[in-house]
């Protein structure tokens, strides 16, 4: 039996996660002495002996009431929904089977880039050292005892009155040797319904973990606000001291404050991502912000493309895309995150980490994403988005789909009314859903030994001077143009206005090291195979001079993908231009929309663009990567110069 804990510590903590609106002081509790606690389901005993010791110190630290060792099966899923039921964090979407609404703290709505660190001894380890008088762009560095102080300072008692759940996860299918293990500790019953969904978790992983096995780190607590005032007593969080920490040197992970999307499924982009990529630096791999998809075409040849595009500029819809083009198939294997490694004949290969999908619901229809739709209306909680009198979903993009005279209600609860100045949904509203479910998940997407890579995209919103598609003359150049990737910022970070940022691999705010060391990471690949993927750039969102989109994207993209295939079968239907190698005349397959796309305009290459946009990446990599910026960029970018002066 479970020991119980007799009295509350102190009549200054009122108990439940949603009723703390009481300021609260140090806790009465003597340093060393742990508080009795109850478990209220597992067994603390039958931890292996490193986790064991990973919750003990963190039961010290965080003083929950309760533990919680999570299995994983419907019943404790089923359980935890009623509890979320209850305290208002979720709402029941009667309308579809097993689907349920979140609404946050409106002021915990995206990850949160600036909040977020890495820490290691030197600086110069997390990023590179920007020109004097430049503020560094690359990440967030924090030193060791400064990290040690920012969890002291916010984790101590941080739980006091809540349950701590211990969420055994593998990122990857387990028992792949691409994947890895971790341990996330939360107080948050939203995350662990979450990470249920994108991660595979519960009981099968803590049997597969040895007493001395290692595993990644993952500390995460929603935060109580200093003054003591929880705003939202459905979301309880913590905007003012959100935090985001990393120390790669111990594979671990410390979250505070935020329980939204990457703030807290700690899986993903904290340790997929950031402690991934260091991981992958040590082993000779890489982690990348990347979709993967399978593709067979009409002949019935299939292949597998990787492609980063940054937040909200459509991985999601490129990895389900419904093919426009006759004959060709699109199976999913991933949308979000890639691991790959070379193997032992020097084909890359690759794996989805995740068993899920986090994706953005503005823009997700019928007509743009059949497949997400097919997807996502069984087993879903929804984030932030807007919710109709008949029990469902709604959000832009999904006028069409709702039924007349039902009532909507927006993301933050208050009705809403179509023209309405504000949106009905967050524009970084979510849907989290499992993979499986995805009618089109590839056969191999759970293969352990990962998927072949034909093929790696880069791509980002470029509204101007980009083409639709071009193709890097080698792997360096291909390194080089994902080192100088720039995309307009979108809803999926703090950032606001249409401003293009530089996101160099889609990996801006996760890198987990110096990103010059990074550029080399991948130049080293080179060394590795002779059979390197080829590498291409694509811009969906390329827009004329009234601010129309030139490219019908979505399923049109196929014709692409067409394109790509033809030039991985060596087809010579290419033509080479300074910046890279675009369709030649009359090899690009316009077949049916020839009427609404001007072909011109989209492959256009204007001079006077790419010569600030030279100038724009040049005065970047001065700024803020300087020396460790590696030779072979340096003179990728001299001699894209040259060819654009010959132009
Ligand atoms: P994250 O989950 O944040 O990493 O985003 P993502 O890269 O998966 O982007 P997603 O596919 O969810 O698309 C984000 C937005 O871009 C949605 O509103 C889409 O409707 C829109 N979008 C995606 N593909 C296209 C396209 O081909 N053309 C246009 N115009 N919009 C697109
Ligand atoms: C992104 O922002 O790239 C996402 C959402 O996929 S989050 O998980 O919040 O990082
Ligand atoms: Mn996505």
């Amino acid at each position: 039996m479970p020991a119980l804990y007799p009295t509350v510590v102190s009549n200054r903590f009122t108990n439940e996660i949603g009723g703390f609106t009481k300021s609260f002081g140090t806790p009465d509790v003597v340093i060393g002495q742990v508080r009795a606690l109850s478990v209220v389901h597992g067994d603390l005993k039958e931890l292996p002996e490193k986790v064991k010791s990973y919750v003990q110190e963190n039961i010290k630290l965080c003083e929950p009431d309760k533990i919680h060792i999570c299995d994983g099966t419907d019943y404790e899923n089923q359980k935890l929904i009623d509890q979320m039921l209850e305290q208002g964090t979720i709402t029941a979407l009667s309308k579809y089977e097993n689907c349920w609404l979140a609404r946050t703290n409106p002021a915990d709505t995206a990850r949160v880039e600036s909040k977020t660190f890495i820490s290691t001894e030197k600086k110069s380890e997390t990023i590179p050292t920007p020109k004097n008088g430049v503020k560094g762009a690359l990440g967030n560095w924090i030193a060791p005892a400064d990290m040690d102080a920012a969890i002291k300072e916010r984790f101590t008692s941080c739980m006091i009155g809540r349950t701590m759940y211990v969420v055994p996860f593998s990122m990857g299918p387990i028992g792949s040797p691409l994947s890895k293990i971790g341990i996330e500790l939360t107080d948050s019953p939203y995350v662990v319904a979450s990470m249920r969904i994108m991660t595979r978790m519960g009981a099968p992983i803590l049997k597969k973990l040895k007493d001395d096995q290692d595993f990644v780190k993952c500390l995460h607590s929603v935060g109580r606000p200093s003054n003591g005032i929880v705003e939202y007593p459905n979301w309880p969080c913590d905007p003012e001291r959100t935090i985001i920490l990393h120390r790669p040197k111990n594979n671990e992970i410390v979250s505070y404050g935020s329980g939204y999307g990457g703030n807290s499924l700690l899986g993903k982009k904290c340790f997929a991502l950031r402690i991934g990529s260091t991981i992958a630096k040590r082993e000779g791999w890489l982690a990348e912000h990347m979709l993967i998809l399978g593709i067979t075409n009409p002949k019935g040849q299939k292949r597998y493309i990787a492609a980063a595009f940054p937040s909200a500029c459509g991985k999601t819809n490129l990895a389900m895309m419904t093919p426009s083009l006759p004959g060709y198939k699109i199976e999913c294997v991933g949308d979000d995150i890639a691991w790959m490694k070379f193997d032992k004949n020097g084909q890359l290969r690759a794996i989805n980490p995740e068993n899920g999908f986090f994706g953005v619901a503005p823009g997700t229809s019928r007509s743009s994403n059949p497949i997400a739709m097919d997807t996502i209306f069984k087993n879903t909680v929804f984030t932030n988005v807007a919710s109709t009198s008949d029990g469902g979903v709604f959000w832009e993009g999904m006028e069409k789909e709702v039924v007349d005279n039902t009532n909507i209600t927006d993301w933050k609860g208050n009705p809403w009314k179509k023209g309405q100045s504000t949106p009905a949904a967050h524009p970084n509203s979510r849907f989290c859903t499992p993979a499986s479910q995805c009618p089109i998940i590839d056969p191999a997407w759970e293969d352990a030994e990962g998927v072949p890579i034909s093929a790696i995209l880069f791509g980002g919103r470029r509204p101007t001077g980009v083409p639709l598609v071009y193709e890097a003359r080698d792997w360096k150049h291909g390194v080089f143009i994902g080192s100088s990737m720039r995309s307009e910022a979108t809803a999926a970070a703090e950032y606001k206005g249409k401003v293009i940022m530089h996101d160099p691999f889609a990996m801006r705010p996760f890198f987990g090291y110096n990103f010059g060391q990074y550029l080399s990471h991948w130049l080293s690949m080179e060394n590795r195979s002779d059979k390197l993927p080829k590498i291409f750039h694509v811009n969906w969102f390329r827009k004329d001079s009234n601010g129309k989109f030139l490219w019908p994207g979505f399923g049109e993209n196929s014709r692409v993908l067409d394109w790509i295939l033809r030039r991985l079968d060596g087809e010579k239907i290419a033509q080479e231009t300074p910046i890279g190698l675009i369709p030649a005349p009359n090899s690009f397959n316009l077949k049916g929309i020839e009427e609404n796309v001007n072909l011109e305009e989209l492959f256009n290459i204007p001079k006077d663009f790419w010569l600030n946009e030279v100038e724009a990446i040049e005065k970047y990599f001065d700024d803020q990567v300087g020396k460790d910026l590696p030779k072979e960029i340096v003179l990728q970018l001299e001699n894209l110069k040259k060819r654009l002066a010959q132009m």
